[in-house]
């Protein structure tokens, strides 16, 4: 993604270069005075973004470049992940065990064996006899099914898929007009040209068997192109959009344009439903139509913290539905490191597990009990928190923000932001302060921007604008809370297609103000945008203890029908909901943390548990049940 943010002198800059050759860009050549960029071939065709803020900025370079539109519900909901789930007995097992450990999921990814020989567009008849009857089973369930799509189509004659494109003339070509073979899994493979609107087209009607099965989740993979032992060979000609292109200008967007046919082409035949779509291989705008992952991982704690950094750059580029491989793809990962994968992973915005061929299980169970029960705890976190998350995706639609942001977005000239000590560190929205940890570690030196920030679990206030360590055991990830900010969460449930009545809105109290737009419509069609949708402003008024939540703007009635309201750390006896005066009945000493349970068994007697509690200020926390008007 050609695009990068300069910060200097109190001002920023965007600068946006769309050009898909290879491209340099040095900033570090001059010692300050100057950076450059320039690209093998094409043209020096720029945009130069200029923005008072770096969220003006990503707002701006997503006008260019487009934004997401919103993801299915379920899609944001965990993703149980592994090379591969098989046969179809396994898959059940591991349906199964998720409803009966109480473990919240919403989907189960299909890896290469599910496909015979490997050819896309194929179900493996011995490990998958009734795809559609597992397809029910799955469903009855609550779960979505997420399938891999490999660009190369074996080289077979009788293999429908091959004989069409050869018939169709679809396929990238050597500059002589025969088509182009590389290896990949399925041996010698054709590959079709995705930068021609014919070939997209064609390829987009090829979904029809997968959604007939109910399959409305899609995995692009390999779209770089990757093939065995070789580069791809610069000669090869693209039809680039009717301009004939060689590989030098047509690769860097081949996986944008794969990505695109699969989500207009699944988009189409699901019939107004929304398709979910993971691509490994993209370009600037690729926002429009998938999801990103960053690739193969391994498992140890500098990919783990590699990857929230990668997660951070992406949001700044406009990719808002991005996430790892949370546990580590290859190599054995180990009980603390899975733990903290997950914990981490719990609050990105694309979260999914995965693993390996061969390597151990690597399921929220799999790891002994304590990690499963820590698992549990972030997992059911993540599905108490949807209505926030999923209005930080409305956020992304809306205005192209990221729904993990680096910390140079809202404190952009904070210049311990930069510190490499704390760039592992985001906000999830504009409230949730997350600091990454590596597995081993007890402790963290963290950095506070300014404000004032609750422990999620103690409820003990830090004030903003310092450096300071803090407590990390395994069973904690550092996670923290603005003071002056509403998180309006619901109770966690098996799945995200549960209809819940009631919306907890979580209020931090603090001599802060803050807006929040709660967004709601029915999470898996396109009706909201046609107006079948519902926004609510949450204004909290810290100063005055006053938070107002107005009306619902939109055609969309939501199942909730109640609000309750939690309120932590209040200095005052009363607080002001939309005028209404809620007066605190009782204040109590222990702190309610917003996680159903936090504890997991084998709980450490940490030294510093107990003094958290004593030297935190005194908060009050009451529950009142609102009617929802
Ligand atoms: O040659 O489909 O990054 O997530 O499990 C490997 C098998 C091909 C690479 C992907 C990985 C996936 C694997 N794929």
């Amino acid at each position: 993604m050609p695009f990068y943010i300069g910060i200097h002198n109190g001002l920023c800059y965007g600068v946006f270069f769309d050009n898909t050759h290879k491209a340099y860009f040095n900033f570090g050549a001059s010692n300050n005075r100057f950076s450059s960029f320039g690209a093998d071939a094409g043209e020096m065709n720029y945009y130069l973004i200029h923005g008072n803020s770096v969220s003006e900025i990503i707002k701006q370079y997503t006008d260019l470049t487009g934004r997401m539109e919103l993801p299915p519900r379920w899609s944001i909901g965990y993703q149980q992940c592994r090379y591969s789930y098989y046969p179809d007995k396994e898959v059940f097992t591991i349906a199964k065990t998720f409803r009966e450990k109480d473990i919240p999921a919403d989907a189960i990814v299909f890896d290469i064996h599910y496909m015979d020989k490997y050819k896309i567009f194929t179900w493996d008849q011995e490990r998958f006899s009734d795809p559609k009857g597992l397809m029910q089973t799955l469903k009855d369930q609550g779960f979505h099914a997420v399938v891999m799509c490999d660009p190369g189509i074996k080289v077979e004659p009788g293999y429908e898929t091959y004989d069409a494109g050869v018939k169709n003339d679809i396929f990238l070509k050597y500059p002589d007009g025969e088509n182009y073979q590389g290896q990949v899994w399925p041996g010698w493979c054709h590959f079709p040209d995705f930068t021609n609107p014919k070939a997209r087209a064609w390829w987009a009607t090829k979904f029809q068997d997968y959604v007939n099965l109910g399959v409305d989740g899609f995995w692009n993979d390999m779209n770089e192109i990757a093939t065995w032992g070789n580069a791809l060979p610069e000669n090869l000609e693209f039809d680039f959009e009717g301009n004939k292109a060689t590989m030098r200008r047509g690769r860097n967007v081949y996986g944008f344009q794969m990505a695109r046919s699969t989500y207009e082409g699944t988009k189409k035949l699901l019939k107004g439903k929304r398709p979910f779509n993971l691509t490994r291989s993209g370009f600037s705008g690729i926002q429009r139509y998938s999801a990103v992952w960053t690739g193969d991982n391994v498992a140890y704690d500098e990919h783990m913290l590699l990857g929230v950094r990668l997660v951070n750059s992406m949001g700044l580029t406009g990719v808002a539905f991005a996430g790892y491989d949370a546990g580590g793809f290859v190599g054995e990962s180990n009980p603390k490191l899975f733990a903290r994968w997950m914990s981490i992973a719990s609050l990105s915005p694309f979260f999914r597990a995965h693993t390996m061929i061969n390597t151990r299980d690597s399921e929220p169970w799999s790891y002994g009990e304590e990690v499963e029960s820590i698992c549990r705890n972030y997992i059911k976190f993540r599905y108490q928190l949807l209505p926030y998350i999923y209005s930080l995706f409305y956020d992304a639609a809306k205005r192209g923000m990221p729904v993990q942001r680096s910390l140079a977005i809202d404190y952009t000239h904070d210049h311990r932001v930069y510190n490499n000590l704390y760039h592992n560190q985001y906000l999830l929205g504009p409230s949730i302060l997350v600091a990454p940890a590596e597995s081993n570690q007890q402790l963290l030196k963290i950095f506070f921007p300014s404000g004032n920030w609750y422990d999620l679990y103690s409820g003990k206030v830090w004030a903003g604008n310092q450096e300071t360590i803090v407590e990390s055991p395994i069973h904690k990830l550092p996670v923290f809370i603005k003071a002056g900010s509403v998180l309006p969460m619901q109770h966690s449930a098996a799945h995200t297609g549960v209809k819940q009545d009631e919306l907890i809105l979580h209020i931090y109290c603090g001599n802060e103000a803050s807006d929040f737009l709660l967004y709601l419509d029915d999470g898996e069609t396109f009706d909201y945008q046609s107006g079948k949708s519902s926004t609510r402003l949450i204004q909290m008024n810290g100063f005055e203890n006053k938070v107002t939540i107005s009306a619902s703007e939109g055609d969309f009635t939501s199942s909730y029908t109640k609000i309750k309201i939690v309120l932590h750390g209040s200095p005052a006896d009363k607080i002001l909901v939309n005028g209404h005066s809620l007066a605190l009945t009782h204040h109590v000493h222990s702190f309610f943390s917003p996680l159903e349970k936090y504890d997991p068994i084998n709980e450490p007697d940490s030294m510093g548990e107990e003094n958290v509690r004593e030297t935190s200020t005194e908060y009050t926390v009451e529950k009142i049940e609102l009617s929802w008007s």
